[in-house]
């Protein structure tokens, strides 16, 4: 008589490039083209983003490892409004692909969809490992709050371990997506080609004139000729900072630097708080 059925089960081996592919066939699946500007790319990246950036080199707490923000305590506060949506999308691929961990995915799923709209290749590996323990969520109040300045910036990444250039490299993400009213509370792209990643929000932060919008919501800018995009005060703390602003001059006119330092930042924040083992490197 055979084996048992435990005994010929053969475990599946993880293979990254399947799971790489089925991020790419959601960004554009046929969902995706009811969806703000008809991509999933941009909320896969913000998902990212903000699972990496409750990192504090400080105390080592925070960042991607562990995905907390399953959790209420994590998944519940302003900064993260919106972010079920992403969470949600990827569910069916960790069904798919039960192997991986969600902080491997949801990191994966922001480094896919950088490449898919257009972006420059971003080295991940995986290595990261969820915990189930809510009181392990960073606490609330680790992520840029967008109505402040230039200081405030500063302050927020510093603590991850970011430098000036690099605050300006990872903010050009701001070429992708849109602000919504009933997430944010704030409303609009930041340029006219909000699927592709580009240069375009820093030629635009330089080129357009920004005016504050006139509405009943947050302190918002708006550009004055076409009125149809939109920058957060965080985003005009890059020009109207005498150090942040020559980094803007640079990437605006040098797309070829802007990707490779935002290939660089990005990949760094997608890993810090990893304990990965050296043998292993990112590609
Ligand atoms: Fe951001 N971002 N972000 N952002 N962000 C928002 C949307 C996106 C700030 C505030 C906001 C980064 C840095 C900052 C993306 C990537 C990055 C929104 C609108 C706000 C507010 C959310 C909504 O209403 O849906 C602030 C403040 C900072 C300070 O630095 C960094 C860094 C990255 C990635 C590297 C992307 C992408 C979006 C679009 C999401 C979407 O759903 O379209």
């Amino acid at each position: 008589f055979g084996k048992s059925s435990s005994e010929v089960k053969v475990a599946e081996k993880p293979d990254y490039e399947k799971v790489r592919k089925a991020i790419a066939e959601l960004i554009d699946s046929e969902k995706a083209e009811d969806y703000d500007d008809g991509s999933f790319g941009p909320i896969l990246v913000r998902l990212a983003w903000h699972s990496s950036g409750s990192y504090d080199k400080a105390s080592g707490t925070g960042g991607s490892n562990g995905a907390t923000m399953r959790f209420p305590a994590e998944k519940g506060i302003d900064a993260n409004k919106g972010l079920n949506i992403a969470q949600d999308l990827l569910e069916p691929i960790k069904k798919q692909f039960p192997w991986i961990s969600y902080s491997d995915l949801w990191t994966l799923a922001g480094a896919v969809a950088i490449e898919e709209l257009g972006g420059p290749h971003i080295k991940w590996r995986p290595g990261r490992k969820d915990v189930d323990d809510e009181t392990k969520c960073p606490p609330d109040g680790r992520l840029p709050d967008a109505a402040k300045g230039p200081p405030h910036l500063r302050d927020i990444f510093y603590r991850m371990g970011f430098n000036d250039q690099e605050i300006v490299a990872l903010s050009g993400a701001h070429a992708l997506g849109r602000c919504h009213r009933d997430r944010s509370g704030f409303e609009g792209p930041w340029n006219h080609s909000p699927t592709t990643f580009s240069t375009e929000y820093f030629r635009l932060l330089l080129e357009e004139k920004w005016i504050p919008r006139k509405w009943d919501g947050p302190k918002q800018y708006t550009d004055a000729s076409t009125k149809e995009l939109m920058m957060l005060p965080t985003d005009m703390a890059l020009i109207w900072d005498k150090k942040f602003k020559p980094y803007v001059e640079l990437y605006a006119k040098d797309q070829d630097r802007f990707f490779e330092d935002f290939s660089a930042a990005f990949s760094r924040l997608l890993e810090l708080g990893v304990p990965f083992p050296e043998s292993a490197p990112a590609t």
